[in-house]
């Protein structure tokens, strides 16, 4: 008989540990990323306890239906809406003897099929082998039964090692790999910010329009379509603002609610990106039912990055698609625009917040501070970026950027 070759088919699943609503929510996102990872949903279910068990993450009684129920959907296996340990996804995978993929694994899968330069491949293999290295021993059982699915892609479609040794070899040549492109992302910075042009990076939650507005801004064509995580490399173009002023505009990847770690950790140098940008340009989804959701994520993983005490503007993007009269705030933001980058309505508005925030935050100087000012040298180097220091007979020349607010404090202007 012929073989026809059929999509991977999942039951997808969750713990609710307190709102059952942000659960059956979760699962909607979950089956988003299922999609764009080429696999199908078949029926979402949501259980209700306390907390995730700790040996099998739902109770021993639900596996055991879901088992029964893989049966009736002729499905290939479960995917777990959260990160599970390796003995939650060995006893799970036991229990129900079937493929148990969680959240991680399939977000890991994604961006290693959307990973377009060597930095980025890099970054997604190291946080792959990591997510594996942990979860080798005594799991042979259950990663066999991975097949050649979703958790088992590295980038470019390599198949991910399964051997310790070689797993550690591997990651110490790929981090070394990541150290000296992290040099060369420095220095094309460093370049950057000695040229005082101001940097705008637009961050946001998956799929909110971020290359969509970086496109309409600046003229580009960059990638951007419905699917999660359609970006994973930084792209930077210019453009010049209606007053004149040139800028810069960083595209970076997006945030999802449950990041994983690894991945957090390995995509540290680009998603950082946005910790040297002047303005953070915030773009929400405001067509979204979880819209308030994926603004505090958002801030929670800029947060976790370091990235504090800049200006925001927040951009509540796809206003073509929202409800009539919804009401939309981010009380954290310094400036709030409503527009849609696809039909452009609402631009003009964002440029002259845009201008106005830089007028206010900003200024580059060039000045010599006599040994006299170490209190004021203190406060540049706490407040400011500081490109260069040099010390000379009077005192210390210092090329800066330095808050605007601290230049015409201290005469500095
Ligand atoms: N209707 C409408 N659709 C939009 C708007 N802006 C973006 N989109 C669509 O939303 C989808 C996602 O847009 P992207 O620009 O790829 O989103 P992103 O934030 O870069 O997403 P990732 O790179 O995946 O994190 C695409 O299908 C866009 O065409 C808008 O203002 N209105
Ligand atoms: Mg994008």
């Amino acid at each position: 008989m012929e073989q026809i070759d059929k999509t991977e088919q999942y039951i997808l699943v969750a713990v609710a540990t307190g709102d059952e609503e942000l659960a059956w929510a979760s699962l909607t996102e979950l089956e988003d990323l299922l999609k764009t990872a080429g696999a199908e949903a078949c029926v979402h279910v949501v259980q209700n306890l306390d907390h995730p068990d700790r040996s099998t993450y739902i109770g021993k009684g639900k596996a055991l239906e879901i088992k029964e129920m893989l049966e009736i959907y002729e499905a290939d296996g479960i995917v777990c809406d959260d990160e599970l340990s390796p003995s939650q996804l060995r006893n799970l995978s036991d229990l129900i003897e079937a493929k148990v993929i969680d959240r991680t694994i399939l977000i890991l899968d994604i961006f290693a099929g959307h990973a377009r330069t060597r930095e980025g491949k890099t970054q997604v293999e190291i946080a792959q082998l990591r997510y594996r290295y942990s979860r080798l021993r005594g799991m042979g059982e259950a990663l066999s039964r991975l097949g050649a699915g979703i958790g088992t892609r590295g980038p470019g479609e390599t198949k991910l090692e399964t051997d310790r040794r070689v797993i550690q070899k591997r990651l110490k040549l790929l981090s070394d790999e990541i150290e000296t492109l992290k040099k060369a992302r420095d220095t094309t910075r460093r370049k950057r910010t000695v040229s005082a042009v101001p940097t705008a990076a637009l961050v946001g939650y998956t799929n909110a329009g971020k290359s969509t507005l970086l496109n309409r801004l600046t003229g580009s064509d960059i990638l951007a379509e419905d699917k999660l995580f359609a970006t994973l490399d930084p792209t930077t173009r210019t453009a010049v603002l209606p007053g004149g002023q040139e800028i810069l505009f960083t595209d970076t990847v997006g945030f999802i609610n449950k990041l994983p770690h690894n991945l957090i950790d390995a995509f540290r140098s680009t998603l950082e990106e946005a910790k040297y940008a002047d303005i953070i340009v915030h773009v929400v989804d405001s067509s979204d039912e979880q819209a308030e959701m994926h603004c505090k994520v958002v801030y929670d993983t800029i947060r976790d990055l370091g990235i504090t005490g800049k200006p925001v503007i927040t951009v509540w993007n796809k206003i073509d698609l929202a409800p009539e009269g919804a009401l939309f705030r981010d009380f954290e933001a310094d400036a709030s625009v409503h527009i849609s980058a696809k039909t452009g309505a609402g631009i003009e508005d964002f440029y002259s917040e845009l201008e106005r925030l830089l007028r206010e935050s900003r200024v580059y100087i060039d000045k010599l501070i006599p040994y006299s000012g170490s209190a004021v040298i203190a406060e540049i180097r706490k407040y400011g970026q500081l490109i260069s220091e040099e010390y000379e007979a009077d005192g210390v020349r210092i090329k800066a950027h330095i808050p605007a607010a601290l230049a015409s404090k201290r005469g500095l202007v």
